[in-house]
């Protein structure tokens, strides 16, 4: 029996991964992954990054994307993968990224010779070396000017779905246009992680999807156009080195006969372009309806539900992005997700397991001790300057500091999503750390809702793969319903729930208040908290 593949890619922070789904009656999925740290050495990241002394430039190395790339497709043939049965591919990669290129770039992608290596002959189309990543919090000064120009922080967020931030790529653009005005100049086409490595597989500059184009302040959020006066108040000349945009579940093309004839892959293989990880997770979780909402605990702990209407963020901290199905998403977007959890596991030399375990032991409200866990400068709420903050609790008390980490995490998601929360009804759980239990138990607890876990815990490549079989189908006049396609593939997978412990309600409802003191003490010089610490103390813990 021939069964249907399609291939999701996901280009992420730390990693490549293909997930492969078998779409016919057989339903399957699995996945391989290149750890970019371990399988790339000669790329000397950490954590798939480089990161300046002071913490705020962060940038990748787009070669090593590509090598990645022909590092996977290796390993599916080793494999014996079925790749010439695929029939769609699509992808995901880390959001905010910008890959800078010149005007070599698609004559030699239409030229590629399937007997050398991709990064050979790729080596001098970048204009600048390394890219920008979404870790990246640098760019301030662009974000002010640009939100100025646009008639402020209002105006920006209904313009473009986000106000200005650090990360995103219209600011990042704007930076390297002030600072380096030759390699703004020499750059023919500015591509998104997402777009730049669609366009690899495409043999030809890609599109880019409303999805990911919604996190450049450059996107008007209505029309899904370039906007002229974002564009303007970026850079000069910005549209003529911009893809052009394009729905997330439109046919691109077919793939490049470079990995037709070096991987086998068929040469109708349909390509949908890539979009951002939460916009692909947002497919791959299984959220096409509202009422449900997810938190995705990965190098980013994200929060994210689909919203059938355009609803912004005022308080400025969340974005707006489209969604797969051409409805939209709300997102929010933290920096202090698993690094920051594996600073604390380290500092103490733990495993896994014994950082579970702590949580297992130590008491939900933690005896009143309370951590800002800003490790690495925070996106919500806005932190430039990374420093951690104990309330009631020293660096060195292993059992205070486990817990406190995950208590702020989530504490602080609770706090600061209120805007996308209309009251799930579940909250789905995906990302690396999704995996850990305790964690999960303490979210339920803190959100008062029940979390399901399932087996699946890269749902950004899933989705990618999800989304090209419903263009495929769609293309041969198979139409499938998103919430039918998303819900097979749930169905397959084993799912855990946990179901929040009604006694800690009232007990996590005190402690976001405190949380929030503590938050607008440092960050906004407002009153003392200790008074409402002491109080949730004595109130939960008795002296
Ligand atoms: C979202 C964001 C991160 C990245 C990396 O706005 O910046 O989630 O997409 O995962």
């Amino acid at each position: 029996m021939i069964m249907d593949y399609f291939l999701g890619l996901d280009c992420s922070t730390q990693s490549l991964t293909g997930t492969l789904v078998d779409s016919s009656q057989t339903k399957s999925i699995s996945s391989y992954s290149i750890n970019f740290d371990k399988e790339l050495p000669q790329y000397k990241t950490q954590n798939g990054v480089y990161i300046s002394n002071d913490g705020k430039v962060v940038h990748s190395d787009p070669k090593m994307w590509i090598e990645a790339l022909d590092l996977l497709f290796n390993k599916f043939v080793q494999l014996n993968l079925p790749l010439e049965h695929i029939k769609a591919i699509s992808g995901s990669g880390q959001q905010h990224g910008t890959v800078y290129l010149n005007n070599s770039f698609e004559s030699i992608l239409k030229k590629l010779d399937s007997h050398q290596p991709l990064v050979n002959q790729l080596e001098n189309v970048f204009t600048r070396k390394t890219s920008p990543v979404w870790m990246d919090s640098s760019t301030t000064k662009e974000c002010e000017e640009i939100r100025h120009t646009l008639g402020g922080m209002e105006a920006t967020i209904k313009l473009t779905g986000s106000n200005t931030f650090e990360r995103f790529s219209g600011p990042q653009i704007r930076k390297l246009f002030k600072q380096n005005y030759e390699e703004y100049s020499n750059t023919s086409v500015i591509h998104l992680v997402s777009s730049f490595l669609s366009s690899i597989l495409l043999g030809k500059n890609s599109p880019i999807d409303h999805g990911d184009g919604a996190g450049m302040n450059l996107m008007n959020i209505e029309t899904k156009q370039w906007d002229r006066r974002a564009l303007d108040a970026t850079a000069p000349h910005l549209l003529q080195k911009l893809p052009s945009l394009t729905h997330s579940y439109e046919v691109i093309g077919t793939i490049s006969p470079y990995f037709v004839e070096k991987y086998d892959f068929a040469p109708d293989t349909l390509l949908i372009p890539w979009s951002g990880d939460n916009p692909n997770s947002l497919i791959g979780i299984g959220l096409t309806t509202e009422r449900k909402a997810a938190i995705s605990l990965g190098t980013s702990d994200t929060y994210f539900a689909y919203l059938k209407q355009i609803s912004v963020d005022l308080s400025a901290e969340g974005h707006l992005f489209g969604a797969p199905t051409g409805d939209y998403m709300g997102l929010i977007c933290y920096k202090n997700g698993s690094l920051a959890r594996e600073k604390i596991k380290d500092m103490f030399n733990l495993s896994w397991k014994a950082f579970s375990a702590i949580l297992r032991t130590t008491p939900p409200g933690n005896y009143g001790k309370i951590m800002l866990p800003y490790f690495f400068p925070e996106i919500v709420p806005l932190v430039l300057k990374p420093e951690v903050y104990r309330f009631g609790f020293s660096e060195d008390d292993s059992e205070g500091n486990v817990r406190a980490i995950i208590e702020a995490q989530f504490l602080s998601m609770r706090l600061h999503s209120e805007w996308v929360r209309e009251e799930p009804e579940e909250i789905y759980a995906t990302g690396g750390a999704s995996t850990n239990i305790e964690i999960l138990e303490i979210a339920a607890n803190i959100f008062n809702t029940n979390i399901r876990q399932f087996d699946i815990t890269n749902s950004a490549a899933l989705g990618a793969a999800l989304r090209s079989s419903k263009s495929y189908y769609d293309s041969i006049g198979n139409e499938i319903d998103w919430t039918e396609l998303v819900d097979q593939f749930l169905n397959i997978q084993k799912s855990v729930v946990i179901i929040p412990d009604k006694r800690y309600i009232a007990l996590y409802n005190d402690m976001v208040k405190v949380y929030q003191k503590c938050e607008s003490y440092i960050l906004k010089n407002g009153e003392d908290p200790e008074p409402y610490r002491q109080e949730f103390i004595k109130k939960y813990f008795g002296n």
